[in-house]
């Protein structure tokens, strides 16, 4: 393939030392403030806040900018059904046959359990899914490099995005997650990654007293 051609760069944006500590400080407080909730208020949300977010997330660095991600955005009730009764029913056989009693015991404290009525209140339901390999115009196979890493970075790109906007996420990942192909009628080269609810947290929402790792459990400096 040819080389692209380079530019200089002009995007970076320069903050002098005690600027830059101010802005890592207020983002660090700011995400920080970010929680995961299951309990989502049916209020509805701009879809321009939702497309800019989703832009935001499609910035990502990624596998030779080959971008393996196809998000798809849900906000019809009777598709929200689907889902959710496909991911009801996965949730069920997990919770009932296939966790591992570890598993069960590592998820207890979280209460958490095969119902999933968030599917269907919250305003949005963003299926991120990952593309094995991608399709030129002509429909060749163009393969995609370190998917996972790229698709799970693009998803943290989008929390935070909408945490940002000031909305609320939950993560959810039913397993396995083959019917939401069937159910928003995407191709096979395309693997759902998980389920991203987004929306304002309902007035009444409640989240679990969790703690997050000191910074010298989770890093070393050498
Ligand atoms: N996917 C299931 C179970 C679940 C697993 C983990 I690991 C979690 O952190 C939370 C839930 C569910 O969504 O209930």
């Amino acid at each position: 393939m040819k080389p692209f051609p380079h530019v200089p760069l002009t995007t970076y944006q320069s903050y002098p030392p005690e600027e830059m500590l101010k802005r890592a400080v207020s983002f660090r407080e700011e995400m920080q403030r970010r929680r995961t909730i299951r309990q989502f208020s049916s209020q509805p949300v701009a879809r321009e806040v939702i497309e800019n977010c989703l832009l935001a997330a499609g910035t990502a660095p990624n596998g030779a900018n080959l971008q393996p991600w196809q998000f798809v955005v849900v906000s019809d009730p009777e598709i929200k059904a689907k889902i959710r009764a496909g991911a009801e029913e996965e949730e069920r056989a997990f919770y009932q046959n296939r966790a591992s009693e570890e598993w069960l015991k590592a998820l207890e404290p979280f209460g958490t359990d095969e119902n999933k009525p968030y599917l269907e209140t919250a305003p949005y339901l963003i299926i991120i899914f990952a593309k094995k390999h991608s399709l030129d115009p002509e429909g060749n196979k163009i393969k995609n490099y370190y998917v996972n890493e790229s698709v799970g970075i693009a998803t943290g790109m989008l929390i935070t995005a909408l945490h940002h906007a000031g909305l609320a996420t939950l993560t959810h990942t039913p397993s396995p997650m083959g019917f939401l192909n069937e159910i928003l009628g995407r191709p096979e080269n395309e693997r759902a990654f998980l389920v991203l609810v987004a929306g304002y947290p309902a007035e009444d929402a409640v989240v679990p007293t969790i703690t997050k790792k000191p910074l010298e459990e989770i890093a070393v400096f050498l």
